[in-house]
């Protein structure tokens, strides 16, 4: 099992995770993290942070001389921003700073802080921030990795923003709700190469991968929507304008269609994955909606973060990162997580069968 778990504040020293399960023999780098995290960072509608943060990853447990070892991967990433922030984030020590208790609408704010029992917001919108998802960056480069190995290729695209496509359009787009002091979403794609048909299981409800897939990208902030394949066009046609027909030539099975993005009976089905989220536009606005300030009770605005316009270029960068943990869980599964050269025997000899026997 691959498992991901990670710790951290928006403005707190740094971020930290551990991603366990990778199997022992993966030769790594730094450098192929670093360059993900700054995809993660890019993208036209990007706020004042990024200028400030310039992430880089620290290894510290799991790999040595390059190589994974089987052990917990622990990684972290500093916050540059923690210079202007030491102070009022500080773990020790008096309490500094102004209390946040104008919650955003669209945000955690108002049920976090009653949830929680917190009468500051910040103790809830540290956490809740999108910057948690460098971790998920992180992870997941060093999970492409792994499945770089095993013959795997995860790519994103993003389809639209603010209900437009092509470049200048969403350009337009961006700059035209930046100008109102308003924010964006959009919808991005990404699509998954190389995978044998067979991972995931019809068994049990918490098997199918495809249902994994959807809970992986819908817990990314500010995902509302998933699609597999063409899910909501298929709804509209009939069965037999949507279902991918099987063919056979010389004795290989294919298809010609892939409307199911590469998932039947919560299986893969030997096709490409192809996901699809659709992100809102984000809660944090400079023309800031009516809400309560949660101390005095009283009617205000929301309160005005320093945030980003658009942020679905990085949201695609996660969507990946999902993706590649998703797909590298579901590897380790079928074919094993101690040693990289067993994992890939096993895939190896799995995949001689269903070509020798179903011609897939
Ligand atoms: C975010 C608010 C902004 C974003 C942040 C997510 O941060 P700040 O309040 O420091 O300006 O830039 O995203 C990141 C820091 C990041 O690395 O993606 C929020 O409220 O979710």
């Amino acid at each position: 099992m691959v498992r991901y778990i990670s710790g951290g504040e928006s403005h707190g020293s740094r971020l930290v995770c551990i991603l366990e399960g990778l199997p022992a023999g993966v030769k790594v780098s730094s450098e192929f993290v670093n360059a993900e995290l700054k995809r993660r960072q890019s993208g036209y509608g990007r706020g004042g942070r990024m200028k400030i943060e310039s992430d880089r990853v620290n290894f510290i447990s799991g790999i040595r001389f390059g190589e994974t070892i089987g052990s917990p991967i622990t990684l972290s990433v500093e916050n540059r921003d923690w210079q202007n922030w030491s102070d009022k984030m500080s773990p020790e020590g008096k309490i500094c700073g102004e209390k946040v208790t104008n919650a955003r609408p669209g945000h955690a704010d108002l049920i976090g802080a009653a949830k929680f029992a917190r009468s500051d917001v910040r103790d809830i919108l540290e956490r809740s921030s999108a910057r948690e998802t460098t971790m998920r960056v992180a992870a997941g480069a060093l999970c492409k990795i792994f499945l770089k190995n095993c013959g795997v290729d995860i790519s994103g695209e993003v389809l639209s923003v603010g209900g437009v496509s092509g470049e200048q359009n969403i350009k337009n787009r961006i700059d035209e709700a930046k100008s109102l002091g308003d924010t964006v979403g959009g919808v991005f794609e990404i699509k998954i190469s190389g995978v044998p048909a067979g991972l995931g299981s019809h068994i049990q409800w918490d098997r199918r991968l495809d249902a994994k897939f959807a809970a992986a990208f819908m817990s990314i902030q500010a995902i509302k929507a998933v699609e597999l394949g063409d899910g909501f066009l298929n709804a509209k046609k009939l069965g037999s304008e949507v279902h991918d027909e099987i063919f056979i030539s010389d004795g290989k099975i294919f298809r010609k269609t892939n409307r199911a993005g590469g998932f039947e009976g919560g299986m893969t089905n030997g096709e490409p994955l192809i996901i699809r989220a659709a992100m809102k536009p984000i809660p944090t606005l400079m023309k800031p909606l009516q809400t309560v300030d949660i101390a005095t009770k009283i009617a205000t605005t929301a309160s005005k973060e320093r945030s980003d316009t658009c942020a679905i270029w990085a949201a695609c960068v996660v969507g990946e990162a999902m993706a590649a943990i998703v797909t590298a869980d579901a590897f380790v599964d079928k074919f094993g997580s101690d040693a990289l050269c067993d994992t890939l025997a096993n895939l190896k000899n799995y995949r001689a069968r269903l070509a020798e026997d179903f011609g897939l």
